[in-house]
């Protein structure tokens, strides 16, 4: 059977982990997130001195889930999106968290000032959702809230349904 690959993407702590956690137990689709990918493999390119993190080697990412995302049936997680291939994907989720609820979960994971600051920005400007508008097709990307404790099972329902949908169209 087809399964889709399907990329949830958003500013950092608006429930990236949490939705495709859930996402994955409840369809049988497999979760990668991208950023524990990179740390097992050590698949980064040097250290941002200003944001206290490692740099992520965007290549060296695509030539490890190359061979899975093909198959299908994935749920890839990230806040960013523009280095994976287009045709990957069939669906993009942006999620989106009120910035003072964001900023409340940010704050919790003892982020510094500056991190903080420019995350809460991003998610001011949705600069996540312009770049997944920019890299790809507008009618596949989609922004879902991710605000309160109800909103991953609202949200999975959606997801859930058109799951079953694309399955039924690719089948035959
Ligand atoms: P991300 O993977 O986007 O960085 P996360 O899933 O780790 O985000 O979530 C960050 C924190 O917010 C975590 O403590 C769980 C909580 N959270 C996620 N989605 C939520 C929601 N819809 N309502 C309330 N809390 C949520």
């Amino acid at each position: 059977m087809l399964l889709p690959n399907i990329l949830l993407t958003g500013t950092p702590g608006v429930g990236k982990t949490t939705l495709g956690k859930e996402l994955a137990s409840g369809s049988g689709l497999k979760y990668i997130n991208v950023g524990d990918l990179a740390q097992e493999g050590q698949l980064y390119d040097g250290y941002d001195e200003e944001y206290d993190c490692p740099i992520l080697d965007e290549d060296r990412v695509v030539d490890e889930l190359e061979n899975q995302m093909s198959k299908g049936g994935v749920i890839v997680d990230y806040h960013g999106c523009d280095f994976f291939p287009e045709h990957w994907f069939h669906i993009v989720f942006v999620l989106q968290a009120d910035n003072s609820v964001l900023y409340k979960r940010l704050e919790t994971r003892g982020y510094n000032e500056k991190k903080l600051k420019d995350n809460i920005q991003c998610e001011i400007f949705q600069v996540l959702y312009e770049e997944a508008l920019a890299s790809y097709k507008e009618e596949i990307v989609h922004q879902l809230p991710s605000n309160k404790p109800e909103d991953p099972e609202d949200n999975i329902n959606q997801i859930l349904k058109w799951i079953e949908q694309w399955v039924k169209d690719h089948s035959s």
